[in-house]
Order: C-alpha cells, then structure tokens, then sequence
C-alpha cells in the first residue's frame, strides 16, 4: 500500500508569499522523488516559533483534525525543527514527524549506490540519529513506510547507544578514509600528469549528469529526480583546440543542505571541487533559477571553490520559467553558455567556451636541453608536445604545458 503524508508548509512571518509557495513546490519535488503522495498541504505563518512544538497550538490542533480527516500516515514539515520539538510533536500527533532534514536524508539514503556513498550517507545519519536516539528508541523497530521507511535497514540497525554510535562513526571514518585515499591517489596522479579538470556543479537536477552524458558518452544515470548522482563520476573529452580534459559530474546543490551530509560527503565534494575550473549549470525552468544560482554559489564560496567558477550553463532554455530571472542569470560575470540538453543546442559553444579556459590555463614553452636527458619523457607527462628540433648535441621542444607547472621549466 502507497501512503501519503501530510505536508505543513511553513511561512515565517513576514516572509513574502512567493518565498512560501517555492519552497512547498520544492519539497513537493523532494516527496516525488521519495514516491510519496502529498494527502494534503497546509500552510501555517509562524508568528513565533513554540519552543515545545515548532508550531502553535492552534495549528498543532488543526493538524490533528486533518490527520482525522485524511489517510496521511505521516507528517512531513517543511522546516528544520529539533529533535524535542520533533519528539513532541509525534507524541501529540500520534504519526512519525519528519523535517527537512530527515526527507533529504531519506533521499540520500535511497539513491546512494555506491559503496562511498552507501559509507557517507550510514555517517550521516548517525550524526542525525545521535542527538534522536532517545525519541526514536520505541519507535525504530517498528517497520513502517513513508519518509522513514525509505530508510530501510540502516535505521533499523542504529538502535544502539550513543556510545555504540560514536564507535560506528569511528568505523565509518576508517573506512570512508580508505575508500578516500584511493581516490586522493588516483587524483594526484592525474594533477601530476597535468590533464586540465573541469567540474560540473550546481542545484540539484539542473541537467548536469545529462551534459556530462552529452560531452563524454559518460552514460550515467540523468532523470527527474533530486540527488540522482550522488557519486563523483569522471570523464576525459577533447575539446575542439585538440586539448584532452578531463570531465567530473557530482552531487548537486540545495538551500540548507543539511550539516550532517555537508561533514558526510566532504571527500565527495571536496573531489569535484578540486578541478582546474568549475561550470556552474543553471535550470532555466526552474521557478527561481536566479535563487538557486546564488545558493550554489554561496555553497561553492564556503566551499572555498568560488574563485574557480569560469563558465555559466544556462540549460533547458527550451523551457524558460521567468524572462526577468533569466534574464539576471545573462549578466552574471562568467563565461555564459545557454543551452537546451533537450534540443541538443550550445554544446558546440559549451566545448568551445571549454576550449578558451584551457587556452588561458596553458602556455606554449620552448626548451632547449642536452640530448641525453630525460626531458622528453618528463614533458610528455607534464603536457603534450607539439615539436621537436634535433641539433648535434641538443633537442629543441615547443610544448603546450599547464601554466602551474609550466613554472619548473622557465629555466
Ligand atoms: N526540458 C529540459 N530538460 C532537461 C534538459 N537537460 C536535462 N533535462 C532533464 O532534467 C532532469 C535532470 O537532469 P540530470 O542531468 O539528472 O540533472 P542533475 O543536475 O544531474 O541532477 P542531480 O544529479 O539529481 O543533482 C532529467 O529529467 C533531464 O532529462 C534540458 O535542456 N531541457
Ligand atoms: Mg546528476
């Protein structure tokens, strides 16, 4: 049987009535991907915030009457409350309360595929449960549908004590770190060898696992879902001025991202960003692009990779949302490619805006060396060579070579 929840939406007094209305279309989305039907939504201003309940008491007896009135099985609030308040609210309600925080969890948990992802998102939710262990106690054994249940096994597992979770969370590091440490390997391997690196960032279903699909024949997944990737894939492409590159596709952004996959997913995060430069990709269709472009940056900013940000995709123009929204998004200071993944228009212009970035990013040195030495071996690594002059005693190499490391043959 598919149960359905009942969505509070939350308006914070004085908050404008679009900012409302966006945000239970995003956790409308949020629910979709999770398969969970919305029974019913109301919206509640908050004057204040009840320290016992989040909502007041008037509300709190009105969501009762509608669970009454309703099939919903399960509250979903579209807020961030404690884990008291939470606690409280389900002794009074009767029906599992589940936040923000606790949806985004449940869809990290229900599209982590990989073992990395499978390590982060156990060490998420460890760091959620943590401070809910004595809520949840009587509660997780139960087996139920819903937002929780799309937890499945790995809530049930954590019916532990702090003390066990605390050691579980050391475990997880352990192995989070080995998993990690291939990947750091592998990643200076690739940074010695000189290939310049683009990431692909921005909101969550923005399009950006379909242009890494369209660029590289990457063929990862790309649907209509929030957080359908959340591993980092990487691809190498060239580029039209016969650059090889290479191509990384990862977990997208939202606004308040929750702390607990932020600290989980580090080592993912921190893998796209480590890139050469970033493209940021922008959902034209989105009904407040311009908003979720300026919450991927401020991510990117605490992220310390705002700086790196050179290209803007506008993509799906074939379904623009708002022209005066779109239209800001066409003034930002970056590169801006627009494109339509649908209709398969600007790749071109994406992979040559591609191209100009490497151009900036690569200089061409001539050295001149002893014959006998390793120098040729040592370029080809660093870069790709386009010439080579033999004299008597001495070779002459043109090299387009990545200024960064262009330096150590300025000799
Ligand atoms: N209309 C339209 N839809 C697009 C376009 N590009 C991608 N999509 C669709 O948008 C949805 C999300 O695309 P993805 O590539 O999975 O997005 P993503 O940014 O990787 O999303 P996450 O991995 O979930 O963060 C898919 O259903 C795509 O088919 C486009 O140009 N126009
Ligand atoms: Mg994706």
């Amino acid at each position: 049987m598919v149960m359905s929840v009942l969505l509070i939406n939350i308006r914070q007094q004085g908050e404008d009535e679009r900012m409302t209305l966006l945000r239970e279309k995003e956790t409308e989305s949020l629910l979709k991907t999770l398969s969970l039907p919305v029974a019913l939504t109301v919206t509640y201003t908050l004057r204040e915030i009840n320290t016992a309940f989040y909502i007041g008491p008037g509300q709190a007896e009105n969501t009762l009457e509608c669970l009454r009135a309703t099939e919903a099985e399960e509250v979903v609030i579209n807020a961030f409350i404690s884990p008291r308040q939470e606690k409280n609210l389900e002794h009074l309600l009767g029906v599992p309360i589940s936040d923000r925080e606790a949806v985004i969890l449940a869809i990290f948990f229900q599209n982590a595929h990989s073992r990395e992802a499978r390590l982060q998102i156990a060490k998420a939710e460890a760091l959620y449960l943590k401070p809910r262990l004595q809520n949840r106690e009587a509660n997780l054994s139960q087996q139920r549908g819903g937002v929780r249940g799309a937890k499945g096994e790995g809530e049930r597992k954590i019916e532990l004590e702090r003390r066990l979770i605390d050691q579980r969370m050391r475990a997880l590091d352990r192995e989070i770190g080995s998993v990690e440490n291939i990947r750091k390997t592998q990643r200076k391997e690739r940074e010695r060898n000189g290939i310049f690196s683009f990431a692909l960032t921005g909101y969550t279903n923005a399009g950006k696992s379909t242009i890494l699909n369209a660029l590289t024949g990457a063929g990862v997944t790309a649907e209509d879902k929030l957080f359908a990737t959340l591993d980092t894939t990487t691809r190498a492409l060239q580029l039209p001025n016969g650059q090889k590159v290479l191509l990384s596709d990862t977990v997208g952004f939202i606004s308040d991202l929750p702390e607990v996959l932020i600290k989980a997913f580090s080592s993912t995060l921190e893998e796209a960003l480590s890139a050469n430069a970033i493209i940021i990709v922008a959902d034209a269709s989105h009904p407040d692009a311009y908003g979720c472009l300026k919450k991927t940056k401020e991510t990117l900013f605490n992220l310390g990779a705002l700086e790196k940000a050179k290209i803007l995709v506008i993509n799906k123009t074939d379904e623009i949302y708002d022209e005066i929204a779109y239209a800001s998004l066409l003034r930002e200071p970056y590169r801006i490619v627009e494109t339509s993944m649908k209709e398969k228009r600007g790749i071109d212009k994406l992979l040559s805006a591609m191209a100009d970035i490497t151009d900036e990013s690569y200089r061409t040195v001539t050295i001149t060396a002893p014959i006998s030495s390793d120098i040729i071996s040592r370029i080809a690594k660093d870069g790709s060579i386009r010439n080579i002059d033999y004299s008597d005693d001495s070779i002459t190499i043109t090299a387009r070579i990545r200024k960064d490391l262009a330096a150590k043959y300025a000799e």
